[in-house]
């Protein structure tokens, strides 16, 4: 089978990520055109990586050059591209957030569902993480009873620039809105409030950092996620599930343990990329391997709308301060039956 030619979209960090991984590290693929909002960021990754073109995201996507793309540009430019993706019928890995509203998730789904294929496969990456994966796998197994509430964290060192309110939501906890339902075996959000007290003095002006989400399950697990983007320690993702006969954790260090003069130390992961190397390299080289076969496997988007809509949820909650109720459209039957990797 011939080489997959990929075209990426978006040269900041996680598409850089994503393109040395794709020239380096994957088989099967590689990056054969490249396309940003800033061209001297895409003509230095297509310098670095010996990528052959640089183009317009447009002409990219258009290019029957290009067989498969990857989206790596932000939330709110999604919808846009993902629609020429499907109209040209190219099989696409999109980053998380599936779109930035509710509403623009709709409409990608709406239209990859009338498209009546698979063509999108989102960045939910923490499905493909051997950790997250166990402790599905453990929670499902009902070894331990049902499961009650989950204690859920996400701290980040230092979020980007841009970082605010709509992003602490849609970009960092959305991950955990995702994931958190497929640890308890599917189990959609129902009703979530977001609270914020006093805010770290690096963020003060820019967003409430740290926020405390509680969410609410349909089978009626609460939820407890803290969210602080600006924690400045490390990056710490940590996740409790209590069940009624034990609890199941997601491990809590990096390295080994080391004991020296009365001290016992283990260093934090830096940040994400280093975090969830091992379930990046996983999911893309699974997007590889689905594009070429023709059968796309890996979170859907309609994961991505069901995050999103409860993410546009947790917004108003946001601003409220109330407990806002959370609402899906009818799933269509393209997303019934999926199954695969990471579902
Ligand atoms: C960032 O935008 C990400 O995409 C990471 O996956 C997330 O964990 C982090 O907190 C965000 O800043």
């Amino acid at each position: 089978m011939r080489e997959l030619k990929i075209g990426v979209i978006g040269t900041g960090r996680i598409g850089a990520e994503h393109i040395r991984r794709i020239q380096r590290h994957l088989s099967g693929a590689g990056v054969a055109a490249v396309a940003s909002s800033s061209p001297k960021r895409a003509e230095k990754a297509a310098e670095l990586y010996g990528i052959p073109e640089v183009m317009t995201a447009e002409k990219l996507i258009r290019d029957p050059g290009i067989d498969a793309v990857l989206i790596a540009a932000p939330g709110s430019v999604h919808e846009q591209y993902l629609l020429a993706c499907l109209e040209c019928e190219k099989p696409v890995f999109c980053e998380k957030p599936l779109a930035d509203t509710g509403e623009s998730s709709r409409i990608i789904l709406e239209a990859e569902a009338d498209a009546g294929r698979r063509l999108i496969q989102l960045g939910f990456m923490r499905r493909f993480d051997r950790h997250h994966r166990e402790l599905r796998e453990l929670v499902c197994s009902g070894s331990m009873g049902h499961p009650l509430m989950v204690h859920a964290v996400h701290r980040n060192p230092r979020a980007g620039e841009d970082f605010d309110d709509r992003m602490e939501i849609m970009d960092a906890a959305i991950h955990e809105i995702d994931v958190v339902p497929w640890l308890l075996g599917g189990d959609p959000l129902a009703a979530c409030r977001v609270l914020h007290g006093r805010t770290a003095s690096c963020a003060e002006g820019k967003l409430y950092d740290p926020q405390l989400m509680i969410l609410e399950t349909v089978s009626g697990v609460l939820i407890d996620l803290e969210v602080f983007t600006h924690c400045d320690y490390g990056y710490d993702i940590s996740c409790e599930v209590v069940c009624e006969q034990g609890t199941v954790s997601l491990p809590a260090s990096v390295s080994n343990i080391v004991r020296q003069g009365s001290y016992r130390r283990v260093r934090e992961y830096d940040f994400w990329k280093e975090r969830y190397q091992a379930a990046f390299d996983m999911e893309l080289q699974h997007f590889i391997d689905g594009a070429r076969a023709g059968a796309l496997e890996g979170p859907t988007a309609w994961d991505g709308y069901m995050a999103a809509a409860a993410g546009e949820a947790c917004l108003l909650a946001q601003k409220s301060g109330k407990r806002q109720e959370i609402c899906y459209m009818e799933q269509p039957a393209l997303y019934q039956d999926a199954e695969g990797f990471g579902r």
